[in-house]
């Protein structure tokens, strides 16, 4: 066959596979099925916009990074980015952890929750109080410290991290206040304590001039909340004052650690009453994700089929999320059974394995998984 042909022939199967109809055919039959069955969740997020995500540990094995790659579209640094993480004394921040995790995310082409800007509760910088209890005016010194650390942290990342847990957890774990004493359970809030409430919108503020394009999140704890609680009712008038005030707050993380087992039924009691959540934080012009999804499976022991029971509780938060609108993402705490925190945390460590997650410990995806893809695929773009 001279050149010339050679080239026509080409062309013409080139012509003619991109009229063919049999290239949109494949692409159709590809699409996920109803239930999710032989979907990852990163197919699924494509299909559905919703974001599929994990949270990543400090120091990723290579397993580690297999299963994300293979299962999600989207990652949460699990601690890298936390204050008592970043910063050993007040005067140093280092950033080799959050430099590597940001290049392997950009490299993976995930999209990243940094979390998380400002805590009180759990790693909380450790040198904080005193140098606070040290200062001639505290207030002043902590206003000085959180816009060096916004500043700075939002800055190094501009327009490479997508999405930033500005402030976690400022509400009280129950109730519907702050934490203003030091307990046993909890430290006091010594954000709100030194400020008021003024220094989420700060925050927020300081975030948004750092890093103008990135989506500011406020995220909380909701486990085994029922919706309609007061903590619940609380946090929708904490956002309804922010959006008030004109703070710049994009999104609301619900965590969702199904963890307690204090109400019953399991949050959420139903798939509708979550969606009429997310709705009420819609209506606020604020989007919601799902941040820190884990159903611990000893709290289901006592149910004919657990790992049934386990898919059920998250097949209902996937199907609240997808049918509520205001909802863009849905994110579990680990990868792998065998990574979760349960295991080693201290009120839940008794009932170790935990087992909580979407993939067992060999990374077999489990029931749950699949129960995750059929929810989310009740949106579909
Ligand atoms: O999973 C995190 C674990 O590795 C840490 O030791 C723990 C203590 O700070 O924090 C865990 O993640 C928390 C998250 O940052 C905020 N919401 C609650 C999560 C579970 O405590």
């Amino acid at each position: 066959m001279s050149c010339r042909t050679t080239t026509f022939a080409l062309l013409a199967a080139l012509a003619l596979s991109a009229a063919t109809p049999a290239t949109s055919v494949a692409a159709k039959q590809k699409r996920c099925p109803a239930s999710g069955a032989g979907c990852s969740l990163k197919q699924v997020a494509a299909e559905t916009g919703i974001f599929a995500g994990t949270a990543l540990s400090n120091e990723m094995t290579a397993a580690e990074k297999a299963d994300v790659i293979a299962n999600f579209n989207a990652v949460t640094s699990e601690n890298a980015f936390k204050w008592s993480e970043m910063s050993k004394t007040a005067e140093t921040t280092d950033f080799a952890t959050t430099d590597r995790l940001v290049a392997w995310a950009r490299w993976k082409k995930l999209r990243l929750r940094a979390h998380t800007l400002l805590w009180h509760r759990i790693q909380n910088a450790p040198w904080l109080k005193a140098e606070l209890a040290a200062a001639p005016d505290p207030a002043a010194r902590l206003r000085e410290l959180i816009a060096e650390r916004v500043t700075k942290v939002v800055g190094r990342y501009r327009g490479k991290i997508e999405v930033w847990d500005v402030i976690n957890e400022p509400l009280a774990i129950f109730g519907a206040g702050y934490d203003t004493e030091d307990t046993a359970v909890t430290p006091k809030n010594i954000f709100y304590t030194t400020l008021g409430e003024g220094y989420i919108a700060d925050a927020f503020r300081l975030a948004r001039k750092a890093d103008p394009k990135a989506k500011l999140f406020l995220n909380e704890l909701l486990w085994d909340s029922r919706i309609g609680d007061p903590k619940s009712d609380a946090l929708l008038a904490l956002v309804a004052r922010l959006k008030k005030a004109r703070v710049p707050i994009d999104g609301v993380g619900i965590q969702a650690h199904a963890m307690l087992g204090t109400s019953s039924p399991w949050f959420p009691s139903t798939t509708a009453s979550l969606k009429s959540y997310i709705d009420a934080l819609g209506k606020l012009g604020v989007k919601v994700e799902i941040t820190e999804l884990d159903v611990r499976l000893p709290l289901l022991a006592d149910q004919p089929n657990p790992l049934a029971a386990q898919a059920a509780v998250y097949r209902r938060v996937a199907s609240a999320c997808a049918q509520a609108r205001a909802c863009t993402g849905l994110t579990v705490w680990g990868v792998r059974d065998s990574d979760s925190w349960l295991d080693s945390y201290s009120l839940t460590s008794a009932t170790a394995p935990n087992k909580p997650l979407l993939l067992d410990a060999s990374g077999k995806r489990k029931l749950a998984y699949q129960a995750v893809a059929a929810g989310l695929l009740g949106r579909r773009r």
